[in-house]
């Protein structure tokens, strides 16, 4: 055999195995897998199947270790909300709740063990949070209608647990979601719904992106202007950043969270054991800070908070008194967030007004400093040293490599896993958080079917292949590795449904990637639990999104007269819709709301404000048909008016 012919054989020899790993892998058979009918997302490491069920009624208890009285209440309000029960029988059978410390050897400080049985459930970890993650487990071990939010609304339900024994623990530690507020901002409210959706998938990181160019979302004490004249931006830019002519809304666009409302938030994602990290822009994305405190920027210029999305030239200068600015600001944030790490930013920091900026210059010959790169690490190294004064750990996005890494501080890799490879091998923890798997603000189907995004392609089975861990790491340095999270940037998300939109059930993949075990992953079984679990997510009452395979686009005209559009469905059927309404010629659409009806008859509403035409907001609707078994001509009706004739598309997706 020559050379050349013993590579090719090698090389068909590399691409059988993969391929065949690859089908390994993901050999689902529902016949031969007991185990995906329980539907459980993410993936347990280990299920057994029992006979028999656990039947929750009136004579149920829960009862709980002492150290874990308040996760007891927790549950017990849970459950009791969509059962109507109030679990406190201690005669009955019993859901029990078992702190067992010497657990932590064999599944780890979040690992659960959960025993289902026709008398007992009993539910062990060694820590709060096992028992945490153990719960979000039981909860989908029952009917679907337990996620419903209104009290007793499920009465007539059978409320069983099949017997099944699990065992399961994370793969890694840091299991996150990020989601930004300051280019579109999302009310208290709307942000524990997010934060609902990462406890449902065991997630324990939520990364709150604060400020920005666009709006500055935290309220500082010390600096007050920073929400009065910093949140508020004169208009925003309509269709995409890159459409030219930009044309602008006119509109006024602000909002911001007290420090009370942050407590609250902390608050309600720590009793989920979610971390919250917060991000405080540095040096760059600071233009909404510098309107209002233009004394800390490098022009003198009078800026207000950015109207266009991209990224400002806008920057922090490199004096002293900025340096105390931000540390003091960095002060009321460590008091707020018991978060070990202190996101601090510092990407995308165009140069440019430091290379012409004469403190700045002054600033890199005193310090010894080769170039404006070695400034934006002498700059994120002051705050390294800050943070870590102060017991905390600075994390930031991969471009704090650039001019060298302070020490202590952690990386986000956002630009693929350069940065990620790098920092861990020069043993600094990492988050990997690359475009190409992780950022949720890229289109999930075909572009011309989805609302408007920032660009890109990421469906749901690249998020779910992804591999965590950047292949050219070796074993000690892929310890550094903690974890991966996804991201929210909200450029074109301009409402909470949206932005869940977006995240789920791309989500849902992620959360399998990042706590599952490799060898467990399956897509084609993992496709076939998202069945049962988007009936969870959708009886839960939150937005997401429907996968393509039942898609229906009609076109509709809406007349200036008239206040109605009607759309028939080709066949009653039970279930869920989503519609996207979209206005593409002629007037915009001013929409109030979307009704189901069976022969007639109403069977689902959703009322709420929307806007179709330059831009979209609030226009995704989401009906269901529920448990409805009437049978007869199925419609759609959508309350919407226009100045003038306005036509355009409506998408139905149908579970
Ligand atoms: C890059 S990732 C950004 C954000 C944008 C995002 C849009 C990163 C650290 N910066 O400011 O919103 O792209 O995809």
């Amino acid at each position: 055999m020559t050379k050349k012919t013993m590579i090719l054989c090698g090389i068909i020899a590399m691409v059988m195995f993969s391929f065949f790993t690859a089908c390994k892998t993901d050999s689902f058979d529902l016949a031969v897998d007991k185990t995906a009918k329980f539907s459980i997302i993410p993936e347990p490491v280990n299920i057994t199947p029992l006979t028999g069920e656990f039947i929750v009624d009136n004579g149920t208890g829960i009862t709980a270790s002492p150290e874990l009285a308040t996760l007891k209440a927790f549950i017990k309000g849970d459950l009791s909300v969509a059962t109507g029960f109030s679990l406190d029988s201690i005669n009955g059978n019993l859901i029990e709740l078992k702190l067992n410390k010497s657990l932590i050897e064999k599944i780890g400080e979040e690992g659960y063990q959960l025993l289902v049985s026709p008398e007992t459930i009993v539910l062990e970890a060694a820590t709060e949070a096992g028992i945490f993650y153990g719960y979000q487990t039981l909860k989908q071990l029952f009917p679907k209608d337990i996620f419903n939010d209104k009290t007793n609304a499920s009465a007539n339900i059978n409320w069983t647990v099949p017997a099944v024994e699990i065992m399961d623990y994370p793969n890694f530690s840091w299991r996150g979601m990020h989601l930004d507020v300051a280019r579109h901002f999302f009310k208290v409210s709307d942000v524990k719904r997010f934060i609902d959706m990462l406890a449902m998938h065991k997630m324990n990181i939520f990364h709150w992106h604060l400020t920005e160019d666009q709006g500055w979302r935290i309220e500082i004490k010390q600096y007050p202007l920073l929400t009065s004249e910093g949140s508020i931006r004169p208009e925003t830019v309509i269709d995409h950043n890159n459409t030219m002519p930009r044309k602008f809304d006119g509109k006024p666009y602000g909002g911001f969270y007290t420090q009370e409302d942050v407590k609250e938030i902390v608050a309600y994602a720590t009793a989920r054991h979610i971390t919250v990290v917060p991000e405080i822009e540095m040096p760059g994305h600071a233009q909404a800070a510098l309107s209002a405190y233009p004394e800390f920027g490098n022009t003198g210029e009078d800026v207000k908070p950015w109207t266009q999305w991209g990224v400002s030239k806008n920057v922090f200068n490199v004096q002293d008194e900025t340096i105390e600015f931000l540390q003091n600001i960095l002060d009321e944030v460590i008091e707020l967030f018991p978060s070990e790490f202190i996101h601090i930013g510092g990407d995308e920091c165009p140069k440019d007004q430091w290379e012409s900026s004469e403190s700045a210059q002054a600033r890199i010959k005193s310090e010894g400093l080769d170039n404006e790169h070695e400034l934006q690490s002498w700059y994120i190294k002051k705050m390294d040293t800050y943070l870590a004064s102060k017991g905390k750990r600075l994390i930031g996005w991969d471009e704090i490599l650039e001019g060298g890494l302070a020490p202590g501080a952690a990386v986000m890799s956002w630009r693929g896993d350069k940065g990620g490879i790098a920092a861990a091998k020069a043993g600094h923890d990492v988050v990997m958080a690359p475009t190409h798997s992780t950022y949720f603000d890229f289109y999930q189907g075909a572009s011309n079917k989805e609302p408007l995004a920032i660009g890109g392609f990421t469906n749901l089975k690249k998020v779910y292949a992804w591999t965590v861990i950047p292949k050219k790491l070796n074993k000690d340095q892929e310890r550094f590795v903690l974890g991966g999270q996804a991201q929210l940037w909200s450029e074109y998300m301009k409402d909470i449904d949206h932005v869940l939109y977006m995240a789920w059930p791309r989500g849902s993949a992620l959360a399998e990637v990042l706590w599952s075990q490799k060898e467990k992953k399956s897509y084609s079984k993992f496709s076939y639990k998202l069945k049962q679990h988007q009936l969870r997510m959708a009886a839960s009452g939150a937005s997401f999104r429907y996968p393509d395979c039942c898609s229906k686009t009609v076109s509709y005209t809406l007349k200036a007269n008239e206040d109605s559009i009607s759309i028939s469905l080709p066949e009653s059927k039970n279930g869920f819709y989503q519609i996207f309404i979209n206005s593409n010629s002629g007037s915009p659409l001013t929409i109030s709301q979307a009704i189901l009806k069976i022969d007639g008859n109403i069977i689902d509403s959703e009322i709420h404000e929307g806007y179709s035409g330059e831009y979209d907001q609030g226009s995704i609707f989401t009906l269901s048909a529920g448990k409805s078994t009437a049978k007869g001509e199925c419609t759609i009706n959508i309350s919407a008016t226009a100045d003038s004739k306005a036509s355009g598309k409506i998408l139905i997706k149908r579970l």
